[in-house]
């Protein structure tokens, strides 16, 4: 693959270079992978394909990110490797999955998965931005963050353990959120609700927008969330307004201080034709320190349901709109912070809007109109246009100058030229495009590692396809989706490989390798000594507490008593200190089963609901007495229950 690597041609006879590029390039390519090499090494002398004989661990050295991905339905997150485009792992979120004993029956579980605002248990999700922590607008590895669209609510995740920690709710919507992005350094995120919302009367009163309960137009929000050097988060504000939001950039660089966001429904209609009336909709820039000064000046309400988040109206914020194609969809950052990119999904323009010009037009309070109240920025003085391709979705970006934009309709990545600063780097015409990379089918999001940072990594594209066809054997009528995986860092830019990943991977990010694989826990801090296995009977709450510890090959206390109709709350340790030895708790006949890994110690709760000998036993293939691993519970009518049945230390 030497070809690949060579350095790019500068400016000149460019068709010319590019056709004895493609050729060159092309030839190469087909020739590299089809030659058997000489030696053990494989087929092709390149990265990948995979060696034959297998090396022990080749894998492990050959992967450069960590890709996370999120699950869409799946309620959940997937995270694999790059380039080897292998799925390392499963993770639910807003789902339940037993194989993590991401249940109900355990404690802490159903606690994140518990509305504080209605007590609704909610075990479905859809997720669909995973965002990283940053420090100085560049991913920091501590913490990833991933939002439900269904029922307003969003997760971190913390990376050494790859478990959700915390839950945060949204007060005052019901369900919709959808774009959410972080500050430069993770103390802020900032999220759109993207479905009309109808909030308490309360909030209703104090916006004074006429709505209508059956006809709408309703009122939405733009939400901020603070984040604690621990990675609490907690509601910080609610901008409530006259349109509903989709996708969220939060400001770094140039635009320091500042978040923008898009609303593709500026008819405010209640229907999909509606939605589609107007010409062109807005992107919308707002300043973060006037959301500030309205709560230091106490410009805002509190609803009932949540008293300690501030409410506040769109007009006592500084918020501007500029024009952008019909109905946004991708709306990102260019890495310096300067150009806002706004793809129009219902036109082929690809929109730049330099917001340096912007401020310029702000401070010299030149505006071209105004609707409810916001000021209107001239579309022709601050940005151009790309006319680039049919259905522009998302845009990422690399360290060279190109952005990435995906296009639905003509199933292609086109690979642009940028212009400012740039086109000094590239030295390719501004805003032109350099490249176009099919894609099978129907883009969706991109991911370019760190692509939506201040310093990209670059080399890699991957292109995330909402539809797969006939990429892969059939395998009924759901078929999986398509993640393929591009170089970026040569023109044209090769498809290295095509993974299928179950629905539905809306947005991921990548993270070198390094960067995680280091802090990773192989065992949890556990509470030394732990906790003597024993079992407590509360005659007044009709409780048994049982504390168990699980060993190869052994559950100790290996059975219990229960009177009939009793909860029954387990404290279940796991006092492996050995890698990977992971056991498991499931109690037959009951909706529970865990999951516990090495040094860990979880909470399970449950009700001994019939009478009965149950057989617990461990899920793992843990050592080779694991089928022996197992225990009993013993349900026993209440009425034949004596204190002498109660289980006792031998
Ligand atoms: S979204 Cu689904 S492909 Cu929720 Cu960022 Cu665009
Ligand atoms: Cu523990 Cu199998
Ligand atoms: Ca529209």
């Amino acid at each position: 693959m030497k070809a690949f690597e060579s350095k790019k041609s500068g400016r000149g006879s460019k068709i010319v270079v590019l056709v004895i590029l493609v050729a060159i390039v092309g030839a190469g390519f087909v020739v590299s992978t089809l030659t058997p090499a000489k030696g053990a090494i494989g087929v092709g002398d390149n990265p990948y394909t995979r060696p034959y004989p297998m090396k022990h661990g080749y894998w492990k050295h050959q992967e450069e990110f960590y890709a996370f991905a999120s699950g869409g339905q799946q309620g959940g997150i997937y995270v694999y490797g790059i380039p080897s485009m292998k799925l390392l792992s499963e993770i639910p979120i807003f789902n339940i999955d037993p194989a993590w004993g991401w249940t109900l029956a355990n404690k802490e579980v159903k606690e994140m998965l518990t509305d504080p605002y209605t007590g609704e248990v909610v075990t479905t999700g859809d997720t669909h931005h995973t965002i990283l922590s940053r420090k100085d607008a560049k991913y920091d590895g501590r913490w990833l963050f991933v939002n439900d669209k269904k029922s307003a609510r969003m997760a971190r995740m913390d990376l050494d353990t790859f478990r959700t920690k915390q839950i945060l709710w949204l007060p005052n919507v019901n369900g919709g959120m959808h774009g959410f992005h972080s500050g430069p350094n993770t103390k802020l995120l900032v999220g759109n609700v993207e479905f009309e919302g109808y909030p308490e009367k309360k909030i209703r009163d104090y916006l004074n927008i006429p709505i209508d309960k059956l006809k709408g137009p309703y009122v939405s929000c733009v939400f901020g969330v603070e984040v604690a050097e621990d990675g609490t988060m907690k509601n910080k504000w609610q901008v409530w307004g006259p349109w509903q939001y989709d996708m969220v950039r939060v400001g770094w660089g140039a635009m320091d201080g500042w978040f923008i966001n898009t609303a593709y429904n500026t008819e405010r209609s209640v229907n999909t034709v509606g939605m589609f009336k107007r010409p062109e909709d807005y992107v919308f820039f707002w300043n973060i320190a006037s959301i500030e000064k309205a709560i230091a000046d106490k410009k805002y309400i509190t609803s009932d349901e949540a008293p300690d988040v501030p409410v506040i109206r769109w007009k006592d914020v500084e918020c501007y709109a500029a024009p952008c194609p019909l109905n946004p969809h991708g709306l990102d950052l260019e890495p310096s912070g300067r150009f806002a990119i706004v793809g129009g999904k219902a036109t082929t323009i690809v929109r730049h809007i330099d917001f340096l010009k912007v401020k310029a037009e702000i401070d010299a309070k030149n505006f071209v109109g105004e609707e409810f109240g916001i000021p209107i920025i001239s579309g022709d003085k601050t940005s151009g246009d790309i006319d680039a391709g049919l259905g522009p979705t998302h845009i990422e970006f690399d360290n060279e100058g190109y952005l990435y934009a995906g296009f639905f309709v003509d199933s292609d990545v086109k690979k642009i030229a940028m212009g400012g600063p740039w086109t000094k780097k590239h030295g390719k015409e501004p805003w032109s495009i350099v490249d176009t990379i099919p894609a099978h089918y129907s883009v969706g999001h991109l991911l370019v590692p760190g692509g939506d940072t201040a310093e990209p990594y670059g080399k890699y594209l991957v292109i995330m396809n909402k539809l797969t066809k006939d990429t892969f054997p059939p395998h009924g009528p759901l078929v999986t989706e398509c993640h393929e995986l591009v170089r970026i860092d040569q023109t044209p830019c090769p498809l290295i490989d095509q993974m299928p990943l179950p629905p539905e991977t809306h947005y991921a990010q990548a993270i070198p390798v390094e960067m995680i694989a280091k802090k990773t826990k192989f065992i949890y801090d556990m509470k030394l000594p732990p906790k003597k296995p024993n079992v407590v009977y509360d005659y007044g709450k009709k409780e048994v507490h049982v504390v168990m510890t699980a060993v190869r090959s052994f559950f100790i206390p290996d059975s219990f008593t229960v009177p009939e109709g009793w909860k029954v709350n387990l404290t279940l340790t796991n006092v492996e200190q050995s890698y990977d030895i992971s056991h498991g708790w499931a109690l037959c006949d009951h909706d529970v089963m865990e999951s516990i890994d090495p040094g860990e110690t979880k909470e399970i709760v449950y009700t001994a609901s019939r009478e009965g000998v149950f057989w617990y036993y461990c899920l793992w293939f843990c050592s080779e007495l694991h089928l022996e691993m197992r225990g009993r519970m013993i349900v026993i009518p209440e009425k034949e229950w004596s204190r002498d049945l109660e289980w006792k230390a031998k």
